[in-house]
């Protein structure tokens, strides 16, 4: 019995030596993978490998996360150079260049466009941009067109898509390679506050059946206007939005927000930040899928309820982003007005809106 109990105590120590032999050597031989697999990440040098979470000096094995945006990487080719930046210098004092809430207020020498450029390039992305010339406002394609093509993403993937009820109205635009005009049907209207606001649908339909899995950014612009200057990849961000430039010198109490509570696009006195174009605002697909969506739907429960907003979508933008915080604003210099003489602080004029005459080129008054 005695002999039998040793061989069983024998047996079992054998097993639990070999079992612990074999832990450790497995341990071992995975420390060793994800330290060889961790090594490979770290020395990738590119854009694509930054993407993900990886951090420069991780020890641990994170789960694979897939999360690929534009947004979450900043990476610039090594030995770029360019001049220092100091935190106790400020290159614009005449302005606001941040928000409450930590956004960035884009004006000229703000920002490095080298620094910004060299990011965004080498990931290749895709820019769409709208713009609507219904009616007699086709007369305004040329100039919007062509001046884009000198000054708006010059160097990039970009995709202009005109929704036009005339498309053989649309001017041929010589385009460099990698953009191209895209030229969409839309049927005309006789009020002009229709065809303003209904451009919302339009766009989250754009989105919805054409861009998504191929477009990275999108912004949306009023025709009637023309590029002065550069607009480029300091305006990208998730979330993007154009101050007026009609209202940003004024007290919030003389904002045109809509202000009947039973609008859906109400902003109550003493609320609001910055009164926003409907003539200029974009930022990440998605982003701006969820806005027209939601300024869209908001706009057509409204019209059930027999009211319009006092100016039509760009009522609801500004409600949505007064709840929604648009993550990069744009100061006026990315859309001014061609009648208002340039204030001190709009060092550089990008995109402004032309003179015209709203009796002679509106459906109606
Ligand atoms: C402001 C906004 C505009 C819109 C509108 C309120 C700016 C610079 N503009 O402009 O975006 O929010 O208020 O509804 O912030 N359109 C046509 N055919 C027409 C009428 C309009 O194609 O017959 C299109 C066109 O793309 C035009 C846009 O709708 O740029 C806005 O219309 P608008 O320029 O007449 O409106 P406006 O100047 O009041």
């Amino acid at each position: 019995m005695n002999l039998f109990n040793g061989k069983i105590l024998a047996v079992t120590l054998m097993t639990l030596l070999t079992l612990g032999i074999f832990y450790s050597y497995i341990l071992r031989h995975y420390r060793f993978v994800v330290a060889f697999k961790h090594k490979d990440k770290t020395s990738a040098d590119s854009s694509a490998a930054s993407d993900s979470t990886t951090a420069a000096n991780c020890v641990k094995e994170s789960p694979a996360i897939n999360i690929r945006s534009h947004e979450f990487s900043l990476v610039v080719p090594d030995h770029l150079k360019y001049n220092q930046p100091h935190l106790t210098e400020n290159s614009r004092t005449d302005v606001m260049t941040v928000t409450p809430w930590l956004a960035p207020v884009v004006w000229e020498g703000t920002f490095n466009q080298d620094v910004l450029d060299s990011i965004y390039k080498p990931k290749n992305i895709s820019i769409a941009a709208t713009v609507f010339a219904v009616g007699k406002y086709t007369m305004f394609l040329k100039n919007f067109l062509e001046s884009a093509e000198q000054h708006f993403f010059v160097g990039f993937r970009v995709h202009m898509h005109v929704f036009t009820d005339q498309p053989n109205e649309v001017p041929k635009v010589k385009m460099a390679a990698g953009r191209q005009v895209m030229v969409h049907k839309v049927p005309s209207l006789n009020r002009w506050q229709e065809i303003s606001a209904r451009r919302m649908k339009q766009i989250q339909d754009l989105i919805e059946e054409k861009l998504r899995g191929n477009t990275d950014y999108i912004f949306c612009l009023d025709v009637d206007s023309k590029f002065h200057g550069r607009w480029g990849t300091e305006s990208l961000g998730r979330l993007v939005t154009v101050v007026h430039p009609g209202y940003y010198r004024d007290d919030r109490s003389r904002f045109p927000y809509e202000r009947r509570p039973q609008s859906r696009a109400y902003v109550a006195p003493g609320e609001g930040d910055f009164y926003y174009c409907g003539g200029a605002y974009g930022g990440l697909l998605q982003e701006v899928h969820q806005l027209t969506k939601t300024c869209n739907l908001n706009f057509e429960a409204d019209a059930k309820d027999g009211i319009e907003a006092a100016w039509q979508e760009e009522s609801h933008l500004n409600r949505y982003m007064w709840i929604n915080k648009p993550s990069k604003v744009l100061s006026p210099e990315y859309l001014w007005q061609d009648f208002k003489p340039k204030n001190p602080e709009i060092r550089l004029l990008r995109f402004s809106g032309v003179i015209k005459n709203y009796a002679d080129i509106r459906p109606n008054v």
